[in-house]
């Protein structure tokens, strides 16, 4: 075992749990609008996931993305200015919490249709295909969405054009409000990929190394063989559906039952075991980070609002600056 691999991974984790405690008050303080949904809890699926990916695979993940956005570009200061708003964001202020967006890191959102975003990654995967590149795809979702009708137009085409992607439900066993069991007939959402059909894997979510492991796999048959994967991650959301869900429909034994599975204390306890770094260092780790969301705080805070001129920029492709951020 790497150990700086571990660290790092340990560390992705941290950052996206304290930006998200940091964001979460910084909304009750009216310093953010709009929607939040947060990611709390589920942080060993997208770091597992995106540390198994090369920089130069393609992201697409629904409106609970900043983990994901994180665990790829490890920019807290675009993703706060985001979240507040400010030109300065990855999105220039115009998409906020559901929509982030970085195409030069190849993060092609946040998107806030349940299900949507399933067709557009499989497109995504087959413009790598028809140009020969060597990408691969990375789509997440949650439970809900596999009940959606452009989830199984995606795979179906996925596996019927035999595209380089990687399907990656977070199965964190509630669709808002809507337990997962009342939804869905069988008990694994990985089942489904046998009607397309494609390989699949049912693991455990709160372990990132797992997370790690099985989608190098997915990601080595997408690149090597071309083929389609479906993983299903289950973990679980420690907090509402969004900022304005206070959760009533599930119990604290439930909650706390799943809390002790929480993926950064997990690895913490296998990065102890392995004598990798001892409390003190993860503590110092910890103010490292917690510094360095202060300072995505400050920037946020600091950064102009979007400049009224540019009000009808990049509503088309084409349209107003091209940069290396959002873009078009
Ligand atoms: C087409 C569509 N229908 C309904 C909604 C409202 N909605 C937003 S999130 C959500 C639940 C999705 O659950 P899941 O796919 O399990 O993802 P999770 O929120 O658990 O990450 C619903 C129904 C929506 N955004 N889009
Ligand atoms: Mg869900």
């Amino acid at each position: 075992m790497d150990r700086g691999l571990l660290l790092e991974i340990y560390r992705d984790m941290l950052l996206i749990r304290r930006f998200e405690e940091v964001a979460h008050r910084c909304y009750t303080e009216g310093l953010i609008s709009g929607f939040l949904h947060l990611y709390t809890g589920q942080e060993g699926v997208a770091v597992g996931a995106i540390s198994a990916a090369r920089p130069t695979d393609y992201i697409v993940a629904t409106y609970r993305e900043h983990g994901h956005y994180l665990a790829r570009t490890r920019d807290p200061k675009s993703a706060m200015a985001e979240l507040f708003g400010r030109a300065s964001g990855c999105s220039k202020g115009r998409g906020g919490s559901m929509h982030f967006f970085d195409l030069a890191r190849r993060f092609m959102g946040g998107h806030a249709i349940v299900g949507g975003h399933v067709p557009l990654a499989a497109g995504v995967a087959f413009a790598s295909k028809y140009r020969a590149e060597p990408d691969v795809t990375l789509c997440f979702f949650g439970d809900g969405t596999a009940n959606m009708g452009a989830f199984h137009e995606g795979l179906c085409l996925a596996s019927l054009w035999k595209l380089p992607v990687v399907f990656i439900c977070e199965n964190n066993l509630y669709a808002m409000g809507t337990p997962l069991y009342k939804t869905l007939a069988v008990e694994d959402v990985s089942t489904r990929a046998l009607g397309y059909p494609m390989a699949r894997e049912t693991i455990n979510g709160d372990d990132a190394l797992e997370v790690r492991e099985s989608v190098g796999r997915a990601l080595r048959r997408a690149r090597e063989e071309g083929l389609p994967t479906l993983v299903e991650a289950k973990t679980y959301r420690f907090r509402g559906h969004s900022i304005s869900d206070p959760a009533k429909y599930r119990s604290k034994e439930e909650l706390e039952f799943w809390k002790k599975r929480d993926p950064i204390l997990t690895l913490a306890e296998r990065i102890y075991t392995l004598g990798m770094a001892d409390e003190a260092q993860l503590k110092e780790m910890e103010l490292e980070v917690r510094r360095e969301i202060d300072e995505a705080v400050e920037f946020a805070r600091n950064s102009p609002l979007p400049d009224e001129k540019t009000l009808h920029d990049y509503v088309y492709a084409g349209s107003g600056e091209e940069t290396a951020g959002g873009g078009t």
